[in-house]
C-alpha cells in the first residue's frame, strides 16, 4: 500500500506564494502656474480631503516641491492620477500627478 509523506517530501510540495497586493503612493508635484485654489479644489475632489487638509497639502507641495496625497492599491492609484491629470488638462494647467510603488 502507498504511504505518502506531505511535510517530509519537498519534491511533492509546490510553492504557491501568497503576495500582498502592492501599494502605490500618489504624488502631486509643484509648478509655477497652476492656481493654488484650483489645487485645493482638486485635492478635495480626488483625494476626499477637507478644505483645511487640502489647503495644508497644497502648501506642502508649493513649499517642498511635492507631497504624497495618499497610498492606494494599483488600480485606485491609477484612477486618481488619471482624474487629477484630466482635471488639470481640462483647465489648461500644467499640474503633474504621478504614482510610485511603495
Ligand atoms: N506653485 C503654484 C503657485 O504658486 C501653486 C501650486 C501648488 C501648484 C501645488 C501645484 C501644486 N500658483
Amino acid at each position: 500500500s502507498e504511504k505518502i509523506s506531505i511535510e517530509g517530501d519537498a519534491a511533492l510540495l509546490e510553492k504557491r506564494k501568497v503576495k500582498r497586493p502592492s501599494r502605490f503612493k500618489v504624488i502631486l508635484h509643484n509648478d509655477d502656474y497652476t492656481p493654488m485654489d484650483f489645487v485645493v479644489y482638486l485635492i478635495m475632489s480626488v483625494f476626499h480631503k477637507t478644505e483645511d487638509e487640502a489647503a495644508q497639502l497644497m502648501l506642502t507641495v508649493h513649499v517642498k516641491g511635492k507631497a504624497i496625497c495618499g497610498i492606494y492599491p494599483k488600480e485606485i492609484a491609477e484612477n486618481k492620477v488619471d482624474k487629477a491629470m484630466s482635471m488639470a488638462k481640462q483647465e489648461g494647467h500644467p499640474l503633474l500627478c504621478t504614482m510610485q510603488k511603495e
